[in-house]
């Protein structure tokens, strides 16, 4: 086998982490020796050890003059773990190849020097543009503080969310939002409005039931990992009694200042500076990032979808689209004030584009 085979099944395997890392990476790590695979492993959950020491386990005494290949920089750092370098120069590895250097500063190269300083053949780079796309969330949160944020959307053919009077659950298909939870699953957290909260009541909760065969047959039903659902409530309108603060999980209210009800341990009232009448959107998005938040699923209304278009805070829109026409007097998909001339009209790609059960779903990145 090549080495991009060799790549390409750590990358697999650090897919398996996609619904627990948060908000360590998911990282992929196979030890080959004499053309055969003697270790393979994967990150499950932070606090819990590293891809090379789980492969490092199963490879034993083979490890010696092998070749691990990792989809990230091995770290140099006394972490949760200790340095997962020091275990493989400990374990007498030969080379070292990793998809990508680790852009955590803590980190940032120094792993792959200390390997090369110890003897190890060193190189990055093979199938880093896949390396990538499997950690957006941890990767740009580590180079620039704020998470991955993608914006879910849902409509009718001639983009319209809800009838003139309100109405609106079910414009989209069951399998379109079965579709919602594989993706809500693998999100670090939820964020909506507390005008959805109040219009709608949701629970924001990833629902076991709902996850794919094959999502399942990874996970473990009883630590089932629930996104931090976070709220935008500057005018503290979410209460006690709302549906999804009894949900398992924790959910955090983002707010000018705390209320003194009797909130729940797993609810925390974060304070954030106001820009006009409004919470400040860029502000809010680096609490989050420097509360660990990898990647944020937005499910909200027209409202916070446009304002988070027109602060540039989107990473991917994902539109689920029904093939139904709602007509000219049914709600837009979101609010864009003040936008007048074609120019100005946020500029978007479609990235992906697929069929979910009778819907469509589109994938849109900013051009
Ligand atoms: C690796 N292999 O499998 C992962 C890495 O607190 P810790 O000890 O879990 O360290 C977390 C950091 O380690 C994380 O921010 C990232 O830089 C790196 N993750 N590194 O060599 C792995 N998950
Ligand atoms: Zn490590």
């Amino acid at each position: 086998m090549t080495d991009e085979r060799y790549m390409a099944r750590a990358l697999e395997l650090a897919r398996r982490g996609r619904f627990t890392t948060t908000p360590n990476p998911n990282v992929g790590c196979v030890i080959v020796r004499d053309g055969e695979i003697v270790g393979e492993g994967w990150h499950h959950r932070a606090g819990e050890p590293h891809a090379e020491v789980h492969a490092l386990r199963m490879a034993g005494a083979k490890a010696k003059g092998a070749t691990a290949f990792v989809t990230l920089e091995p770290c140099s750092h006394h972490g949760r773990t200790p340095p997962c370098c020091d275990a493989l120069i400990a374990a007498g590895v030969s080379r070292v190849v990793a998809a990508m250097q680790d852009p955590n500063p803590q980190v940032a190269g120094r792993g792959l020097y200390r390997l090369q300083q110890a003897g190890i053949e060193v190189s990055h780079g093979l199938m880093m543009s896949e390396a990538e796309a499997l950690n957006r969330g941890f990767l740009k949160r580590m180079r620039t503080g704020f998470p991955w944020i993608q914006l879910k959307l849902g409509a009718s053919l001639d983009g319209r969310t809800a009838m003139a009077s309100g109405e609106s659950q079910w414009i989209t298909s069951a399998a379109a939002r079965r579709d919602v939870q594989q993706l809500r699953a693998q999100s670090s957290a939820i964020l909506t409005s507390s005008a959805t909260v109040l219009a709608d009541d949701p629970s924001l909760t990833v629902r076991w039931n709902e996850l794919n065969a094959d999502v399942r047959q990874q996970l473990d039903e009883a630590t089932l990992r629930q996104p931090v659902r976070v709220v935008i409530d500057s005018q503290q309108r979410v209460t006690p009694q709302h549906r999804l603060i009894a949900q398992p999980g924790e959910t955090w209210l983002m707010r000018t200042e705390a209320d003194q009800q009797a909130w729940s341990d797993s609810v925390s009232q974060i304070a954030v500076p106001l820009r006009g009448e409004q919470l400040d959107l860029v502000a809010m998005m680096m609490l989050l990032g420097q509360r660990q938040i990898n990647t944020v699923w937005v499910e909200a209304g027209a409202s916070l979808a446009g304002a988070l278009l027109q602060a540039g805070l989107v990473d991917e829109l994902i539109v689920y689209v029904a093939p139904k026409l709602l007509g000219n007097a049914a709600r837009g998909l979101c609010e864009l004030p003040g936008l007048e001339q074609l120019s100005d009209a946020p500029a978007l790609k479609f990235s992906d584009v697929r069929k979910v059960g009778a819907d469509l779903r589109l994938t849109l990145t900013p051009a």
